[in-house]
């Protein structure tokens, strides 16, 4: 039975407690104390939770059994830290890219109180994560490399969330800085591997199944699977109802090079060009309609669903060639394809 968000949840204030110890041993007042707990609260907890919870999914399927008290902890701590790095990431993306809402609530630093500290409580969300790897995995032979996967996959999303934000200046618009190649180095880069291969990256160390081979499987398939994660964040970005979506859309006016303005722009007749050349990139709403109108009128919403359908055929096919023979379960990459198939938020 894959774990619910409500066991998950349930782990959370033990290591908020971790986390708050630490800053009493350095006798942090308590005004700040009182701030770092309130952000990681409400920066961490509320969203979805599926990268975390995979890694104690993945490891129930990887150690084929129901996992004991301590294994489901140790793992939950793991897929915690990836949500305190995700939340490290979004503090500062919804910063830069000018957002209003992530899930159902304002951006953290649209606080009225809060503003640029949002900053510094980005930096101390991903500080977090090593003050709670240290305490629950110093002992580990996997120390070394948890460390440095978690090192190399912040690395990695930042380079892209780099090549994101070069590729959507705010004060030029040029259509022809897009293409399918940056879009692709982008989403592999800023979502792929923080969300798809590092869970079950975590998952393989702390189940000790960590070879190479298998490890290379899972980048051969979940960096595919996370462009295609990307994809659909764009595509819900200007389709889906914000209200269920729980953030307003922002890529239009943001100018980014996402995947809808990729494909319309191998649509379009020059005219249709011209409407996009005039509209895409403007921090103004009636501009932002006559995009979105113009990316119907090109029906991207079922061309969109008919791509949908290859990628996960494709998926699909490369899971069913998994090799099973070093642990590795293609049931682990079948769970997380369904979790995201069709997902409306
Ligand atoms: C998501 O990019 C990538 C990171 C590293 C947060 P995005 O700006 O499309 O995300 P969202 O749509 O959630 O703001
Ligand atoms: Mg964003
Ligand atoms: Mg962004
Ligand atoms: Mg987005």
């Amino acid at each position: 039975m894959p774990t619910t968000l409500k066991e998950f949840e349930s782990v959370w204030p033990r290591l908020l407690e971790d986390l708050t110890e630490h800053c009493k041993a350095y006798k942090l007042p308590q005004q700040s104390l009182d701030w770092f707990r309130r952000q990681l609260q409400y920066n961490t907890v509320g969203g979805k939770c599926n990268r975390g919870m995979s890694v104690i999914d993945t490891s129930a399927l990887l150690l084929n059994k129901e996992l004991t008290e301590e294994e489901y902890f140790r793992s939950a701590a793991l897929g915690w830290m990836i949500e305190l790095l995700q939340a490290f990431f979004l503090v500062s993306d919804d910063i830069m890219d000018s957002s209003k809402t992530r899930r159902g609530a304002p951006c953290w630093y649209r606080v009225p109180e809060v503003k640029m500290i949002a900053i510094n409580d980005a930096f101390m969300l991903e500080a977090s994560i090593y003050v709670l790897l240290k305490k629950h995995f110093r002992q580990e032979k996997s120390y070394v490399d948890l460390i440095e996967l978690f090192h190399e996959v912040t690395f990695q999303t930042e380079l892209g969330q780099l090549c994101d934000l070069l590729t959507a200046p705010e004060d030029e618009v040029d259509l022809s800085n897009f293409s399918l190649e940056k879009f692709t180095f982008i989403v592999i880069f800023k979502t792929a591997y923080y969300s798809f291969y590092l869970p079950v990256a975590l998952s393989l160390h702390f189940c000790g199944f960590a070879t190479e081979k298998n490890l290379n499987t899972a980048l051969d398939i979940l960096i595919p699977m996370g462009e295609y994660f990307q994809a659909q964040d764009d595509y819900l970005d200007a389709f889906a109802d914000p209200e269920v979506l729980g953030k307003i859309g922002t890529d239009i006016m943001d100018n980014k090079c996402s995947w809808l303005i990729n494909q319309a722009l191998k649509k379009v007749t020059p005219e249709q060009k011209k409407i996009l050349e005039d509209n895409y990139g403007q921090k103004n709403s009636e501009r932002e309609a006559k995009v979105k109108a113009l990316y119907h009128e090109l029906k991207l919403a079922e061309f969109y669903e008919q791509w949908e359908e290859e990628r996960v055929a494709d998926l699909r096919a490369k899971i069913d060639k998994v090799d099973e023979s070093e642990g590795l379960k293609k049931e682990v990459f079948e769970t997380f394809l369904k979790k995201i198939y069709k997902r409306s938020k």
